[in-house]
């Protein structure tokens, strides 16, 4: 039996995820869409033969949505995650998972309550197969302890809706995530540091975020939001014995004019469409009864405590402190 979504945003994100859902994920179908637009949620529904919900509450209620994926703005993340749980239907909620600790402290005593794991965060990174290689490479053990993870994500130019400090909650937060589960260790502190701003965009733009690991090691970021020539994620983890890295995901590289190189797409939805489409497959296993997958709510958590001690920094330019409270029982496994 196929699992019935309700899909809740039916923008870039929103209308990727039917996509994946319609063609290349099996075992799900796509059995409502709801958003304030209703002609793009219209457009969404049709090429899925799903209904159009006005109101995602309604739509997280209907008897015809087994599990919910929540593609909205962030700031509805939070109430949509809750309703979610007072339904009892599996959600994988984009990231953020809330705009403040605080919220995802919340919502994870409304999860843990249930006494289930009925929340998966879109962090899609973890199914990329390039990360994934990085961890296999770090856990065989060869290349000995983990000392720096330097980071680089660069968009083409920013969302309309990016601020100096969304750059960090909505965009760096990818890194936060990838850093603590690659190093399977906690973020004890941040400093941001601001170079010259780019004239364009209006912000605190790139920014370099360094995280300070319990064990140790450092992460350091770059974040460009208007970096211009495309799409552009990179990290190398350095080691005792080695480095590795990710190699760039393309499947060309071109000789013409008197140049050599390979393209940057203009989004992150072709660099990571296979960590897209092996996240929703997961989540569908798991909502068909399999373990749970992919990040947690408590992982949604850990990354919004990050970026909430990233903002303190980017406030003050001092360093800050990441205090994150005791892990219920529920997320001890992964
Ligand atoms: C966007 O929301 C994403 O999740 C992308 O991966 C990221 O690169 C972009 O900066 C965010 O705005």
């Amino acid at each position: 039996m196929a699992v019935n979504v309700g899909l809740i945003g039916a923008g870039v994100m929103g209308t990727d995820h039917a996509r994946f859902l319609t063609t290349s994920v099996g075992g799900a179908r796509v059995a409502a869409v709801s958003d304030p637009d209703t002609g793009r949620a219209r457009e969404v529904a049709d090429g899925s033969g799903g209904a159009v919900i006005d109101d995602p509450v309604d739509l997280i209620g209907d008897d015809r949505v087994d599990a919910v994926v929540i593609a909205s703005p962030d700031p509805t993340h939070k109430p949509l995650t809750l309703a979610c749980l007072a339904a009892g239907k599996p959600v994988l909620c984009e990231k953020p998972l809330a705009t403040s600790s605080g919220d995802c402290l919340e919502i994870i005593d409304a999860e843990a309550s249930t006494g289930r794991r009925l929340i998966q965060i879109g962090f899609m990174r973890r199914f990329d197969p390039g990360y994934v290689a990085m961890k296999t490479a770090l856990a065989a053990g060869d290349l000995g302890a983990a000392l720096i993870f330097h980071c680089v994500h660069r968009n083409a130019t920013a969302a309309s809706y990016t601020t100096s400090e969304n750059l960090i909650a909505n965009t760096a937060v990818h890194e936060f995530d990838i850093a603590r589960w690659l190093l399977d260790d906690e973020a004890e502190r941040v400093t941001v540091v601001s170079p010259r701003a780019s004239s364009l965009g209006g912000m605190k733009d790139p920014q370099i975020i360094l995280l300070h690991m319990t064990a140790g090691s450092v992460v350091d970021a770059e974040i460009f939001v208007n970096a211009q020539y495309g799409y552009d994620v990179r990290a190398e983890l350095v080691c005792e014995h080695g480095t590795v890295s990710l190699t760039p995901p393309n499947d060309i590289q071109l000789r013409h004019a008197a140049r050599e190189g390979f393209g940057h797409p203009e989004d992150w939805r072709p660099r990571f469409a296979a960590a897209y489409r092996d996240e929703l497959q997961a989540w569908i296993a798991s909502v068909k009864g399999g373990p749970p997958a992919g990040a947690s709510a408590w992982d949604g958590y850990a990354a919004t405590a990050i970026a909430e001690a990233g903002l303190a920094s980017l406030a003050s330019g001092a360093t800050a402190s990441v205090d994150l409270q005791p892990r219920p029982a529920l997320y001890h496994s992964p």
